[in-house]
């Protein structure tokens, strides 16, 4: 295993193509071996650019264009529970009837436009990071301020700060972030990955806590003394990537364990950035490292010993309003010409949330979920029959490689819908008492780790007026893909199924 280069990370593009920003592990789909023989791997995170490519060549290869309406937004489903039908209804005013809906509407999908004075009287121009243009952005000359200092803003402001004449950065919470050490992947590398996906696979859909090809030690950070534990930062540290979460098997349980790696990387910040006062407030201190999610970064703390880069505390210093040409803190008018808000996402809830969903008795999910997302494995919600959700609140989803959670999804879907095609039934959905247990055992397993102590969008707190409930299940993706298949080989234990006569019947009485 070691002879295979390390893989990790599944972060969203920030800087886009204009900024050829380096984003993205080797995630990639399982589902065709000769895809993943065929497709060249061009570095180890590949750019924004190259992964567009690989999801253009996957939908031609699979001819899966004829199947996909693009340029569509749903703007409401309802169940007729006369007939068992969800009737679809999209913004260009058609309707579509279907047995069943799955909603792969994406976690970190909706872009979170934060709602500050004076924002639309803004001058110059306004990107989100996930709105980003598809056309080059050039920032060439122009004064530049960051709102945010998440994964988006820790991937764009280096490149960002290379193009432009000044970049103010705002930051209200300093985050944790560790190098990338993004690097071409050599043909032997590349190889080595071909040679053994069945076993990266395997391990990553299986063993691993989160999808990602790279082992947990079976040792805590404090059964190691100083000089040792250094030594295995300073060694993931070098590696670089996500897994510096994986040095130790208790970095998200131990408070004390967690400590120590926060304190290794606020020292490295010291180390890197030269004013020790910017030093000082781009270390973090309000929250366990990883328990907001770990950022990786190509020279982001380096970046403020350059002259032109400037950052702004703006919890000592807030922002009061937007001005035409500026953003005004309490103490300072700072000019720029354009503004680009990296303020991330509605995670997880945001993009189901706009949809109009009615389920049984004309409740819609939002009414349902006004406390918090209530599911079952996941997958389903009581009361909204043939409703599938695509690695859904209460699956381990955002704490996963993506593309390993949405694949072991959509296999149980397919495999779930064949089960009752094959067997005439009508309507599936969960049970009250699964459910309720279900988000029983999803909030007991968050509260045995350090997740919740974090104002994270993991918990919804970057929403002003959301729940906060720890919405992904933290307990490993290969622990929770045999609760499924145990579910499943059960004939669907805690899902309700009824025949067709029945669930007419019952809609009918
Ligand atoms: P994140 O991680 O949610 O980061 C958003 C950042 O924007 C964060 O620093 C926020 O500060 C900041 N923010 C949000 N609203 C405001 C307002 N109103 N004023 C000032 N600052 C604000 O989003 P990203 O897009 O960076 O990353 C999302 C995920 O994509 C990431 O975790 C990866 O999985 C990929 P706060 O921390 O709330 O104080």
């Amino acid at each position: 295993m070691s002879a295979l280069p390390s893989m990790s990370g599944n972060d969203h593009p920030a800087g886009a193509e204009a900024y050829d920003v380096v984003v993205v592990g080797a995630d990639s789909y399982s589902f065709s071996d000769e895809l993943q023989q065929e497709w060249n791997w061009s570095e180890r995170y590949a750019p924004q650019a190259e992964i567009l490519k690989y999801a253009n060549h996957v939908a031609d290869r699979f001819n899966l264009r004829p199947d996909i309406q693009l340029n569509t937004r749903v703007d409401r489903a309802v169940f007729d529970e006369s007939n068992n039908q969800w009737s679809v209804t999209t913004s260009d005013g058609n309707t579509v009837i279907a047995k069943f809906v799955v909603l792969a509407t994406g976690c970190l999908s909706n872009a979170r436009v934060p709602d500050i004075k004076g924002r639309p009287d803004f001058k110059g121009k306004v990107y989100h990071t996930g709105h980003w243009p598809h056309e080059p952005v050039d920032f060439t000359g122009q004064r530049v301020g960051v709102i945010g200092t998440g994964s988006s803003a820790i991937q764009s402001v280096p490149v960002i700060a290379e193009q432009a004449r000044h970049l103010t950065v705002f930051q209200r919470t300093a985050n944790f972030s560790i190098p990338a050490r993004n690097a071409e992947l050599t043909s032997e590398e590349r190889e080595a990955f071909r040679r053994n996906y069945p076993e990266i696979r395997r391990f990553a859909r299986e063993e691993a806590r989160n999808g990602i090809y790279a082992e947990l030690p079976d040792r805590g950070a404090l059964d190691d003394g100083d000089h040792e534990r250094r030594v295995t930062f300073e060694q993931r540290w070098a590696r670089g990537g996500l897994t510096f979460m994986l040095a130790y098997n208790n970095l998200i349980l131990d408070k004390a364990a967690n400590d120590a790696a926060a304190s290794f990387v606020r020292d490295k910040i010291a180390e890197i950035v030269r004013d020790p006062e910017t030093a000082k407030r781009l270390q973090p201190d309000d929250h366990p490292i990883g328990s907001k999610r770990i950022c990786v970064d190509t020279e982001y703390y380096a970046t403020f010993n350059r002259p032109n880069v400037t950052l702004v505390d703006i919890k000592s210093d807030p922002i009061q309003e937007i001005l035409p040409n500026a953003v005004r803190t309490r103490t300072k008018d700072h000019e720029i010409d354009a503004l680009v808000l990296a303020t991330g996402f509605d995670a997880m809830t945001g993009s189901v949330a706009r949809i109009e969903l009615r389920g049984r008795k004309a409740r819609t999910l939002n009414q349902k979920w006004a406390e918090g997302p209530r599911t079952y494995l996941g997958l389903m919600s009581e009361g909204f029959p043939n409703l599938f959700i695509i690695t859904g609140p209460g699956s381990p989803s955002v704490l996963s490689n993506m593309i390993v959670s949405i694949e072991q999804h959509v296999d149980w879907i397919t495999d779930c819908i064949a089960f009752m095609r094959d067997r005439g039934l009508e309507t599936m959905e969960a049970s009250q008492k699964a459910e309720d247990q279900w988000v029983a055992h999803v909030n007991e397993v968050a509260q045995l780790t350090l997740y919740p102590q974090a104002n994270s969008w993991y918990m919804g707190a970057n929403i002003p007026g959301k729940p906060r409930i720890f919405m992904p299940y933290i307990g490993g993706v290969g622990v929770y893909r045999r609760i499924c298949n145990d579910v499943a080989a059960k004939g669907y234990e805690g899902f309700v199924m009824t025949a067709a006569m029945r669930a007419r019947a019952a809609a009918a009485s």
